[in-house]
């Protein structure tokens, strides 16, 4: 087991094919390089000031959320055409799948290796079963990626490690030893590529002992009758919301999911709350 590297026109049977055996995949030089930095201005100035104080969100780790009203040229890495077909295949025991979290994440110098973890153990951490992803994690590369400054480390193949109650889940998530020399691979890349892996891969930032700050924009989406980790009706304001195109509302979770959830009043299609212009027939939104 390892971490693949495919280039970015690779097709998505190639794609899934990593993500079933390995649980991720490196896709190269996805957007080019005045993308990265165009984000990367957006984005910067809006990270927290100081770290974050516990060791799951990193001691020497600056985040910020709030990516769709900060970066506009972000929104097109949240609908990606390429990551979206692959979200949908991995998702794809759901009626749709929406956005869970998009996040600007710098590792500064001194950080050490992040607690590892599976990304879905987020909801409390259930036990869903082996092979029922409830989430599909994207991590754009802002900066180059390399073992000594932090890049993702992952557990490739541990997306097959079953779960079978919560009692083994937490214990697991408690317990957890992993030798990270030896079981855990960097997620080495430059600049513009994206690695992808599972909601159910064993993974965390890596530690930086280097002078500079890793810089990388995760992305991440969840089933449609999930709660969202960032919640993306909040913090976007009404001319952000005018000026967004239909098809990220809907990814935002302006939209229903399996049979009759998130309508509003008597089946209301919620994006009407916001865009009556946009209203459908709510059973169209699913
Ligand atoms: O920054 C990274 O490389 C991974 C971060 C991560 O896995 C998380 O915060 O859930
Ligand atoms: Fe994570």
């Amino acid at each position: 087991m390892t971490i693949n590297y495919l280039s970015a026109d690779s097709d998505i049977e190639a794609i899934e094919t990593e993500l079933k055996s390995n649980g991720c995949v490196v896709i190269e030089d996805l957007i080019d390089k005045s993308t990265v930095e165009q984000i990367k201005s957006d984005l910067v100035p809006h990270l927290t000031p100081t770290p974050a104080k516990d060791k799951f969100a990193g001691r020497h780790t600056k985040r910020a959320g709030l990516v769709i009203a900060r970066s506009p040229k972000a929104r097109a890495l949240i609908m990606h055409p390429k990551v979206l077909e692959v979200t949908e295949k991995a998702l794809s025991h759901s009626t749709n799948f929406q956005l869970h979290n998009a996040q600007v994440l710098a590792v500064g110098p001194g950080s050490a290796l992040q607690p590892i973890h599976r990304d879905q153990w987020a909801f409390d951490f259930f036990p869903f079963p082996s092979g029922f992803d409830t989430t599909f994690s994207t991590m754009w590369a802002l900066t180059d990626f390399t073992a000594e400054n932090g890049a993702t480390r992952l557990v490739p193949g541990s997306h097959k490690v079953n779960e079978s109650s919560l009692e083994e889940a937490l214990s697991t998530a408690k317990n957890l030893t992993i030798n990270f020399e030896e079981e855990t691979e960097a997620a080495e890349m430059e600049a513009g590529s994206v690695l992808f892996y599972t909601g159910s891969l064993y993974h965390g930032a890596g530690p930086n002992s280097t002078e500079s700050v890793r810089i990388g924009l995760t992305i991440q989406y969840t089933l449609g009758w999930l709660r969202q980790e960032e919640n993306q009706y909040l913090g976007n304001s009404s001319e952000v919301l005018d000026e967004l195109p239909e098809d990220l509302l809907r990814l935002m979770g302006y939209k229903g999911a399996a049979s009759s959830l998130g309508f509003y009043d008597n089946l209301k299609d919620p994006v009407a709350a916001i865009r009556p212009e946009l209203e459908k027939d709510f059973n169209e939104t699913l």
